[in-house]
């Protein structure tokens, strides 16, 4: 993504928020959550298939096996996003289509499929921007130690060279890994998504292998890609609020940052892992694992940092015995936890309901969050450029009788988030695109199909696509370049 030429060009006038000239407009998706044709053109089993076919992991028994059909619709999903006007399309490569059993020789099939989605993009006049990872790890891979295994991080390294080899003439934006906290803490330590391991010292030891995946890979894509390309990383930056100045809910706020932001940003931006973390997990782990040289591989330049957001979350120090008591919290003490279900340091942290409006997945709506995110990111790890690279909401989409999908919920949402973002840009942060989640309704992980996602609708029946309210609205927003 080149330079979207700053503040001084994203104008406001009146109730309109023009965006710079090279602003790129995209949607997300990712393989899992779309392509099904789970056991089709040599593709084996990734974590995710194991775990959405092990009872009780998610909603309705779901699996990816159909998941939205892209894999055989993907012509039909192309021209939709042509319809729509997206500048760049953000997918992810399937490791398990492309090189089955997480080693050894290339998948042919496999990569044909994601060559073709690029030649169709491109003849569509949409930048294709590549994710290496998004959560599907071959089984054999997890099978043989997972992320918890330094061996991982160099298997990925070799699956990133095989892509880049066979996709660098045309894929110009490479991300290696999308939230690698959610598929390190949810995976290895909640447990609530694959491969569901319930082992906090792993935890941290993935965290670090997915790190040192990365940074191997951001090698192997420097020697393969032409100079011009663009390596990136994707995380879900959280926004921690609290509850008050206190010391202790500072405490509660400075142990979460560490475990979710800090535990990324700072190796990958300074070289090295925060020391309040090494501190506070210091019973969990000696983080043994960080080998001498790691953390030069890891710090590796990348080009651009992408940034997943979708909700604040407010923080707060545990309520004391007696607060409880006068409360009436008959809980674990912890209060409402509104994404994150192990933090290492649960005893010192409190997550606290907040007021206001709430999507699907009971995330509250608060724009402020994104702005506040990217002015923190420019301020302490700049001057790397961010990209949005996830942003939306889920809500109970229906079809009318007219079989059309009204969502005035998600656009209000979306547009909250636009004019947030260019509140950033204004004050001098380089932003330079947007990629709304999701193209379209998808396999929403442990929520399966329960969940819906997508400017585009789809009947997971019948496979229909129909486009809701909010894509017609962010097609107008594309072509204005404007909200
Ligand atoms: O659907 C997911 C996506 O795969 C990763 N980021 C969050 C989205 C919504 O939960």
């Amino acid at each position: 993504m080149t330079e979207a030429t700053l503040a001084t060009e994203g104008k406001v006038s009146g109730n309109t928020w023009v965006f710079p000239p090279a602003f790129v407009w995209g949607a997300g998706t990712a393989a899992y959550q779309i392509e099904g044709a789970a056991a089709e053109g040599g593709r084996t089993p990734s974590i995710w298939d194991t775990f959405s076919h092990t009872p009780g992991k998610t909603s309705n028994g779901d699996t990816g096996d159909m998941a939205v059909g892209h894999y055989h619709r993907f012509r039909d999903d192309v021209a939709l996003m042509k319809q729509l006007g997206l500048g760049a399309y953000r997918f992810s490569t399937s490791w398990p289509r492309i090189q089955p059993g997480g080693r050894g020789p290339a998948n042919i099939e496999g990569l044909d499929f994601y060559s073709r989605l690029v030649d169709e993009l491109l003849a569509g006049g949409i930048e294709p921007v590549l994710t290496l990872y998004h959560w599907d790890l071959p089984q054999e891979l997890e099978d043989a130690g997972g992320w918890g295994s330094r061996d991982t991080a160099f298997r990925f390294a070799e699956y990133a060279a095989i892509v880049a080899d066979r996709l660098g003439d045309r894929v110009k934006t490479w991300t290696t890994l999308n939230e690698p906290w959610c598929a390190a803490f949810l995976g290895y330590a909640s447990g609530i998504h694959a491969p569901g391991r319930h082992e906090p010292e792993t935890a941290l030891r993935a965290a670090h292998h997915m790190l040192l995946g990365h940074g191997l890979a951001v090698g192997e894509l420097r020697s393969v890609l032409p100079s011009s390309a663009q390596v990136s990383i994707a995380l879900n930056v959280a926004q921690f609020r609290t509850e008050s100045d206190s010391a202790e809910d500072q405490d509660a706020y400075r142990r979460l940052d560490a475990l979710q932001n800090r535990i990324f940003l700072d190796p990958l931006f300074h070289g090295s892992y925060p020391a309040d973390l090494k501190a506070d997990t210091a019973e969990v782990t000696s983080w043994d694992f960080v080998e001498p040289g790691d953390l030069e591989i890891i710090s590796r330049p990348i080009d651009l940092l992408g940034v997943n957001f979708y909700s604040p979350m407010l923080v707060a120090a545990p309520l004391s015995e007696q607060d409880r008591a006068e409360a009436g919290d008959g809980g674990d003490g912890h209060g409402n936890s509104d994404h994150s279900p192990w933090v290492g340091s649960s005893d010192q942290v409190r997550f606290v309901r907040q007021a206001g409006e709430r999507t699907a997945m009971d995330w509250v709506v608060d724009a402020t969050g994104l702005r506040d995110v990217l002015l923190r990111l420019h301020r302490d790890y700049g001057p790397v450029p961010l990209a949005v690279t996830e942003n939306g909401a889920a809500f109970d989409d229906e079809l009318d009788a007219d079989g059309n999908a009204h969502d005035p919920r998600r656009i209000s949402y979306m547009r909250g988030h636009l004019v947030a973002l260019h509140e950033a840009l204004s004050a001098g942060v380089d932003v330079r695109g947007y990629f709304l989640w999701s193209l379209m309704d998808n396999f929403e992980w442990s929520f399966g199909y329960s969940r819906r996602f997508g400017i585009i609708h789809v009947d997971f029946a019948s496979q229909q696509r129909v486009v809701k309210s909010s894509g017609r609205w962010y097609s107008d927003v594309i072509g204005a370049n404007a909200v």
